[in-house]
């Protein structure tokens, strides 16, 4: 009997949560008076069972509908959510319209996958990353001597001169040849392939997002925000993602502590406890670019942007923007993290 009434008092208090009585509403006023609507409530709500969640852990012993908490992960409440944008920056990425999905409820990794994570998987799997089996990855300019980049000169991406095919270079490797991991232990693996990052998800038991799940845990329970914490780029005069200050390509300012990848754990970014979903690295999500991609290696879509975007060529560190690169490519600022169904 005691543990019924526990159940009935739990029950009351969720659902006075959902009413807007336990302060939630605060959190999304700004949400709830563009266009008001079932949509705009359900997306309040999501932020309000979140936190009911985190807030009540002892309740799961008596109430058998909240999922288990798996460490290092955030539930995402599902439901009919907005994901796009009809303002685009940039048409050509089909970033609008705004449109609803429906989503079961999921779980999300609250950072990018880091280095040390990726060497235990190689470690117990001896796996092979693409980067690898190919002896190349892609490498940022300031990352080479000016003796390099003039000896590689042809090794550029045409349309993109800063990017140069370095060989040698993979997730060992992640800042040249002559590079390591010391010290980058946290920061997010790169140099991995859409299919590496397929491997390593399977191997936790997780998948990779799609591009749906991922924008939503972006927005972190907000309706047409720019930011996983809103529109403004630095509430409170402070940095909240890592990206590209100054003139790009020829001189960061590095004013966000981070000329290149910064820990894993650095930027706290929205209610769902997420960190780095903008800025730091892309990450790759399970969606194709197009669906009717039947070529060997399709294009997948990556999200987020990185710490080499700048808003002047590569305003592309917002939830709704989005990119592409082939599933066997890699690069020094594409990563990701893993997802897993509720
Ligand atoms: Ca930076
Ligand atoms: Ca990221």
């Amino acid at each position: 009997m005691q543990q019924r009434a526990v159940v009935i008092l739990l029950l009351a208090a969720l659902s006075s949560c959902v009413n807007g009585d336990c302060g939630c509403n605060k959190l999304d006023r700004d949400a709830s008076s563009s266009k008001g609507n079932i949509q705009t409530e359900t997306e309040q709500q999501q932020v309000c069972q979140q936190q009911a969640r985190n807030q009540n852990k002892h309740y799961r012993d008596y109430y058998a509908e909240l999922e288990p908490e798996i460490e290092g992960m955030s539930l995402i409440p599902g439901g009919s959510l907005h994901v796009g944008t009809n303002e685009p920056h940039f048409e050509a990425d089909n970033e609008s319209p705004e449109r609803l999905v429906k989503l079961q409820d999921f779980y999300i990794d609250k950072y990018e996958v880091s280095n040390a994570q990726f060497a235990k998987f190689v470690k117990e799997t001896n796996y092979t990353t693409e980067a690898e089996v190919f002896g190349d990855s892609f490498l940022f300019k300031t990352l080479l001597t000016p003796q390099q980049q003039a000896e590689l000169e042809d090794y550029r991406v045409v349309n993109a001169l800063w990017w140069y095919k370095v060989s040698g270079v993979n997730w060992h490797t992640p800042h040249g040849i002559d590079s390591n991991l010391n010290g980058l232990e946290q920061h997010p693996v790169v140099h991995v392939s859409w299919r590496d990052a397929v491997a390593y998800c399977k191997w936790m038991g997780k998948r990779l997002p799609s591009e749906a799940e991922w924008e939503v845990a972006c927005r972190g329970g907000k309706q047409r925000k720019l930011f996983p914490w809103g529109n403004k780029l630095m509430p409170k005069e402070k940095h909240w993602l890592n990206i590209w200050q100054g003139e790009f390509p020829d001189g960061n300012t590095v004013d966000d502590g981070h000329e290149f990848t910064c820990a894993v754990n650095e930027f706290r970014q929205n209610n769902y406890d997420l960190y780095n979903m903008v800025g730091n690295v892309w990450e790759w999500t399970s969606d194709l670019w197009r669906s009717d991609d039947k070529s060997d290696a399709p294009n997948r879509v990556k999200k987020g942007g990185s710490y080499l975007c700048h808003k002047s060529y590569c305003f592309r560190y917002r939830c709704a923007a989005r990119s592409q690169n082939t599933e066997d490519s890699s690069a020094g600022n594409l990563g990701f993290r893993c997802a897993k169904n509720a």
